[in-house]
């Protein structure tokens, strides 16, 4: 079984990643870790701390001349900003270190903040803020570099786009290819593959920008040459699209997932909404007409891209800001503001990837499950053996 969980505060010495059941043998390629590290600081719209930190992910464990030996992998990412922050958030209390303490105590509407703080019996926001921050999602991204590595050795590959930010919103499909250059594009602004959209979007965050506020959006997550047959239809928690919506709701400030055209569906009548079934047989395999179903029926994949949308609602953070209770008089005050992104739309959609792709590693390895990646790969190889002739 794939199981990762993350430590860290967002202005805390370093973020940690531990990733367990990944198959000896996978090549894990160093510079494609960093590089996913770096796409997910990108996009217009990001605060002042993208430019203190420089994400690099240092293996602690599991991870021996230039593959995964099977064993738990651990990684640290530093966070520069630490040194700013050493003294208000010491490990060790000393004398007088309450004096530089960086207390919240008007509480974000829409942030964790104030439940958060009831929750734990804190008078003050800060450690809960630290561990809700999406600073957080970098440790998700070094761990899903590897489940893409993963899924690269069988074929297949997770890339994320954006759909909308604000009122700005693209109107139609994009291709694989289309996605797959603005990925690789690291200068374009939104990660959009309009170009005149994307525009349209840069000028979103420049209004909120000016007028002091912050703006959500919609990105897309489609994951390319995934079998059809992973995941289940036969108990509610092994239904992968149902995994799929967990983990990208998971990702801070995600209130809304969609499979395929999930939300249209809705309104549609059956025969508009059903992607037809045909049989390809030069690769002997089915195939659909289309993909409102986003690559998943019952639980299971069906051979198609798989389609996933998150749905990001605007960073809680305002500089122009709300009103709010004080945790502590009680009094009516302004909400606290404190340096922030405006929009995220890009980094929320790295972020998802990785965790795309750690679902789907895993479903990948309770099918084809194997301790090296040969064992994985025979098993693998059985399987579209058994498509061939099915
Ligand atoms: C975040 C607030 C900002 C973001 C941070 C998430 O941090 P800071 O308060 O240090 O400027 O930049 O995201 C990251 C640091 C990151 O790397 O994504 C928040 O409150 O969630």
């Amino acid at each position: 079984m794939l199981r990762f969980v993350t430590a860290g505060e967002s202005h805390g010495q370093a973020l940690v990643a531990w990733i367990s059941g990944l198959p000896a043998g996978v090549p894990v390629d160093l510079d494609f870790v960093g590089r996913e590290l770096h796409r997910r600081q990108l996009g217009y719209g990001r605060g002042g701390r993208q430019r203190i930190e420089k994400d690099q992910a240092d293996f602690l464990a599991g991870v021996r001349h230039g593959k995964t030996i099977g064993a738990p992998i651990a990684l640290r990412i530093e966070n520069r900003d630490w040194k700013n922050w050493e003294k208000a958030l010491p490990v060790e209390d000393s004398e007088g270190a309450e004096d530089a303490q960086r207390r919240l105590t008007a509480p974000r509407p829409g942030h964790a903040d104030l439940a958060g703080a009831q929750k734990y019996d804190f008078h003050d926001a800060r450690y809960v803020l630290e561990r809700a921050s999406a600073r957080e999602t970098a440790a998700r991204v070094a761990a899903g570099a590897l489940a893409k590595l993963l899924l690269r050795e069988f074929g297949a590959a997770v890339l994320s786009h954006t759909i909308a930010v604000g009122h700005a919103r693209l109107e139609r499909d994009a291709t694989w290819n289309e996605i797959a250059a603005v990925c690789e594009d690291l200068e374009s602004p939104l990660r959009c593959v309009d170009r005149d959209v994307e525009g349209r979007m840069v000028a979103e965050v420049d209004h909120v920008l000016r007028a002091g506020d912050s703006v959500g959006g919609i990105f897309e997550v489609v994951a390319r040459g995934i079998p059809p047959g992973l995941g289940s239809h036969v108990q509610w928690d092994e239904k992968l699209d149902a995994k799929l919506a967990r983990a990208v709701m998971s990702l801070q400030a995600v209130k809304a997932v969609e499979i395929g055209t999930g939300i249209a569906n809705a309104g549609s009548y059956g025969s508009e909404v059903q992607d037809e079934i045909r049989y390809d047989a030069s690769r002997k395999r089915f195939d659909r007409s289309s993909n409102r179903a986003g690559g998943l029926e019952g639980g299971i994949t069906n051979g198609q891209n798989v389609v996933i949308r998150g749905y990001l609602k605007p960073i809680s953070t305002l500089r122009r800001p709300l009103l709010t209770a004080d945790m502590n008089t009680k009094e009516a005050v302004k909400a606290a503001y404190e340096r922030s992104d405006v929009c995220v739309v890009p980094a929320g959609g790295v972020a998802a990837e990785a965790m795309v792709a750690l679902t789907l590693a895993g479903a990948f390895i309770e099918k084809f499950g194997g301790d090296s990646l040969e064992e994985m790969r025979r098993n693998f190889d059985g399987y579209q053996r058994q498509l061939d002739n099915f």
